[in-house]
């Protein structure tokens, strides 16, 4: 039987959307069907599993799924079991400590005998310990953003995107004790078999992430400007020079970062360009 890998992702919520677009953006066309437990790709040999982001690390570490796509923080807080293969850059938040917002804070041993609610109590523990902070640890799994309004909690550790809901909840952020975001994970014993198939995914996903950002910029120039226009455009290695039928001319390809672009355009411009086209770049192999 030809091997396959088996990749776990999240059903539905935050991760879900950008874990099959990242999927689809590598050119591997999965079978429709929202309400599946498992659908399979015709065109590469891969399998999604669909599951909570809870069962994703306990599942890959198992080797039920191959791989999984999961937050750091779900990561973290099964302490290590699992290999992380790469950083997604997206799902990105951070695992912050809050407290009420009247309240002064001096500093981390404002938290010595303070009660913190969480749903990460591994990660909160190592903090602690490493601070050297004594704190009691309250479990609980949702709205832990809740805890202090009701009394059951001095503080809270959760995640933390926009920082609305703390401010909603009447908190303020106070100390960020980690960063995260998706992350693809995998266990250690993988066949050699199924290492290909990962080092082929991992090429279709760095091709795709090279390309973000940037744009391919044709223009046309007088030859005389050109040196100058090269300057201006560090492309990938060295742009495309090509003649044009009028004679004196030239037509010049280059990679050029979206973000620099409304800076270049009146350098360019000014240099002599004319007839600027710019066009997206889906994928980019070097
Ligand atoms: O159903 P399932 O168990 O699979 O999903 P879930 O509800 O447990 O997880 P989900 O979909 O909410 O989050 C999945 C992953 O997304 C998390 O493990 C994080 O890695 C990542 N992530 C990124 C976030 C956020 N941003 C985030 N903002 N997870 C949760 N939140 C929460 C946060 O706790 C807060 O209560 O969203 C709320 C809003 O945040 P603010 O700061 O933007 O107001
Ligand atoms: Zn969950």
């Amino acid at each position: 039987m030809e091997t396959t890998i088996r990749i776990a992702i999240q059903t539905k919520g935050r991760l879900n959307e950008d874990s099959l677009k990242m999927i689809q953006d590598a050119g591997i066309n999965l079978a429709e069907g929202k309400r599946k437990l498992i659908s399979s790709s015709n065109n590469f040999p891969l399998e999604v599993l669909y599951l909570r982001d809870d069962d994703i690390p306990q599942t890959v570490s198992d080797g039920v799924a191959d791989f999984g796509i999961v937050g750091l923080n779900e990561v973290m807080e099964k302490k290590g079991k699992l290999e992380i293969i790469k950083y997604l850059g997206f799902g990105k938040c951070r695992l912050s400590l809050a407290i009420p917002k009247s309240e002064e804070y001096t500093g981390v041993e404002y938290f010595n005998n303070k009660k913190i609610a969480t749903s990460y109590p591994e990660i909160l523990k190592d903090f602690l310990k490493a601070k050297g902070l004594n704190a009691e640890i309250h479990i609980i799994t949702g709205s832990v953003e809740i805890a202090p309004a009701i009394g059951i909690a001095d503080a809270i550790f959760d995640i933390v995107s926009s920082g609305s809901t703390l401010v909603s909840n009447g908190l303020k952020e106070v100390e960020v004790v980690a960063n995260s975001e998706a992350v693809l994970v995998g266990n250690h014993g993988l066949s050699e078999a199924k290492k290909a198939i990962l080092d082929e995914l991992i090429f279709r996903l760095e091709s795709v992430e090279r390309s973000k950002g940037k744009k391919y910029i044709l223009l046309n120039a007088p030859n005389e400007s050109i040196q100058e226009i090269v300057k201006l455009l560090p492309g990938m290695k060295s742009p495309t020079i090509l003649p044009l039928v009028e004679e004196g001319w030239s037509s010049l390809h280059s990679v050029i970062e979206e973000k620099d672009f409304w800076e270049k355009i009146g350098k360019l411009k000014a240099a002599g360009a004319q007839g600027i086209l710019i066009v997206p770049i889906e994928k980019m192999i070097l």
